[in-house]
């Protein structure tokens, strides 16, 4: 099995609403609003590390789209056209809004703010946001280097939580009911190297269907200072920080109190026997504390796996 490697630097958090939750208050909203929400999660597309996220928000009174690209893994100091297109990731269709162009930082990090007039709604399915190598539209330059479908938010794809890309670092076999999920822990610099993937403080939640085999693929990365592990425990309130008690058999990376050494791996393989949402972390002294845990999710009625950034 190959994963491509993304970087997956820090989105900007949202108050810290876990997925749940999220969806659950926007479940409950009602006709009055005026406001609609979508997002995408942008993949890395041709073999690219970038990797993002697009949120959109429709006034539906003055009919305003706003758009909010964040990426990252791009080019220092490179420029990429981007557009929402009609179609599929894999069979792009036509340019339906153009958005600014995303300038890429030092740090190969950038943002891009647009707002689009008379636009009546967004559509349930069938949007795309493609951020495409650049400068310039042309030959190899049209080239997407990252893509993600548009889910509404509160439609039945958000609430089922399926999407039509799969995460790059999350598997789903339904016929074997696996998920194949890769954790790389001091992933980048992001919470002073105390993350997972890239993402540290709940910023990112993995999503897996209950009663399915998580086969997780633990890595340290050879770039780590310090030795980290991956123990899955209770979604809040506290835990044991010197007794390791994972919630399901076998959740837990070897000797986790100790760690596994940078460049070192282990495979964690446990039975998601119980709807409800936990939290991985480190369990090294101190590393908790530091920030570093995200949360999985295992949720009925599902038969994908997926990841979400906040
Ligand atoms: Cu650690």
């Amino acid at each position: 099995m190959t994963f491509m490697k993304a970087n997956r630097a820090r989105a900007p958090l949202c108050a810290g609403l876990s997925l749940t939750l999220a969806l659950a208050l926007l479940g409950g909203a009602g006709a009055a609003t005026t406001t609609e929400h979508a997002s995408a999660t942008l993949s890395p597309e041709a073999g690219t590390r970038v990797h993002g996220r697009a949120l959109l928000t429709l006034d539906t009174r003055t009919h305003v789209l706003r758009v909010v690209v964040t990426a990252a893994g791009m080019v220092r100091g490179s420029s990429h056209p981007e557009h929402i297109h009609a179609g599929t990731c894999k069979k792009p269709g036509r340019i339906l809004f153009g958005l600014n162009e995303l300038h890429a930082g030092k740090n190969g990090a950038g943002r891009s703010v647009t707002a689009i007039k008379g636009v009546k709604g967004i559509a349930a399915r069938g949007w795309i946001v493609n951020i495409h190598r650049g400068p310039a539209l042309k030959g190899a330059g049209a080239t997407p280097v990252a893509c993600g479908p548009v889910v509404v938010a509160g439609s039945k794809a958000a609430r089922t939580g399926e999407r039509t890309q799969a995460s790059p670092w999350v598997r789903t076999d339904r016929a074997a009911r696996t998920v194949d999920l890769k954790v790389i822990a001091g992933y980048n610099n992001a919470g002073a190297g105390f993350n997972y993937d890239g993402y540290d403080k709940g910023a990112m939640t993995v999503t897996v269907p209950l009663g399915y085999k998580i086969v997780t693929h633990f890595e340290n990365s050879a770039n780590s200072e310090l030795p980290h592990s991956f123990v899955l425990v209770p979604g809040k309130g506290s835990f044991s920080l010197v007794k390791p008690s994972p919630v399901f058999k076998n959740a837990s990376s070897p000797d986790p109190t100790v760690g596994t050494a940078p460049g070192g791996s282990a495979t964690v393989t446990f039975v998601a026997s119980k709807a409800g949402t936990y939290r991985f972390v480190c369990l090294v002294p101190g590393h908790f504390e530091g920030g570093m845990w995200d949360y999985l999710v295992v949720k009925p009625g599902i038969s994908q796996a997926f990841v979400t950034i906040h």
